[in-house]
């Protein structure tokens, strides 16, 4: 893909960003939501691409727009697209910190057409790669990740979801002495941390979202992260899905290249609320700050792009 999409992308999640961050702390999940599916829908359509969204809002019937299967772009070299408008719409709603706008692109049929249901998932940075394998227990994956990063199981931290179904995962690390951090929401913004020296994240493990898993891998596989996933179908309609995908083994592990399997991908993420990296969107008289990454997979490259937006000049972007 040309590299001068990158920045293209990076005016998408800005634009969901920017719509929907008025919202922050509002309580009103389902607006922020549509703010940013407005942001970024619209800021597509000046993009020079031909995009097919693989990974959206919903099925065409429940989602007026972002919709899987939805033709977006200005035309130009076709691309799947992977879209996340806000990643953790109950954190945009609370006000609370971790909540992105988030796209992922990569040539024709190089993303997983990832089902809405539940994904296993194990992450990690590119210091990590080579050595995790969700079939072997945590505590084991812990020994493993921290010999190869040369450091002690408590010099690590784990991400996890604070859900009851994480509580062996929680038991085993905290018995191997790993640091951890419980979130609320928002799986794929530590994912992404993972890959960035310096972040002080090291592993994201348990079970979110499958589309999120592929957002998630979208970014670790630019970093040169590793990652391993299993769908959890919970209903038989669920695992009829996951047949169609040809996936019949249902244990079946998917490595990083399964999720991501394109030669290329570019990943992009504007924070809405405060991150552990990216500073949350800043609004003043007239205009805004917003802080995003975004990154290729061709170069490995990771641009920080810290934008000030005059608002007053950009009546699309105007939001009452
Ligand atoms: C997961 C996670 C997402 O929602 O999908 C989660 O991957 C939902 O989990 O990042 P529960 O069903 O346990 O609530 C997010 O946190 C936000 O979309």
């Amino acid at each position: 893909m040309d590299r001068t999409l990158a920045l293209e992308f990076v005016r998408v999640t800005e634009a969901a960003a920017l719509k929907s961050g008025r919202l922050c702390g509002r309580g009103a999940k389902d607006a922020a939501d549509q703010l940013a599916v407005d942001g970024m829908r619209q800021t597509f359509d000046t993009v020079p691409i031909s995009g097919t969204v693989v990974i959206g809002e919903g099925e065409i019937d429940e989602a007026p727009m972002l919709y899987i299967g939805e033709r977006v772009g200005a035309g130009g070299e076709e691309v799947d697209i992977a879209v996340d408008p806000i990643e953790g719409t109950n954190l945009i709603a609370k006000g609370q910190n971790g909540a992105i706008a988030v796209l992922a692109i990569a040539p024709k049929g190089g993303l997983l057409h990832a089902p809405d249901m539940y994904m296993e998932k194990l992450c990690v940075g590119p210091r990590a790669k080579g050595v995790i394998d969700l079939n072997l227990s945590m505590t084991e994956n812990l020994r493993r990740v921290a010999a190869k990063m040369e450091r002690a199981i408590d010099d690590l931290t784990v991400v996890m979801l604070d859900r009851e179904r994480h509580q062996g995962l929680m038991d085993e690390c905290r018995a191997a002495g790993a640091r951890i951090r419980l979130i609320t929401d928002g799986d794929v913004n530590p994912a992404m941390e993972c890959g960035l020296e310096g972040s002080g994240i090291h592993m994201v493990v348990g079970t979110g979202g499958a589309p999120e898993g592929v957002l998630a891998a979208a970014a670790l596989k630019c970093t040169g992260g590793d990652m391993q996933a299993r769908l959890k179908p919970a209903t038989d309609e669920e695992i009829r899905r996951c047949h169609e995908m040809g996936i019949t083994d249902l244990n079946k592990v998917l490595t990083i290249d399964d999720l991501v399997s394109g030669e290329d991908v570019i990943f992009s993420a504007t924070a809405i609320t405060e991150g552990n990296v990216l500073s949350s969107i800043k609004y003043f008289p007239g205009g805004a700050r917003t802080h995003s990454v975004v990154m290729r997979y061709q170069t490995g490259t990771v641009r920080f792009v810290d934008t000030i937006h005059r608002l007053d000049k950009k009546l699309s972007m105007k939001v009452k």
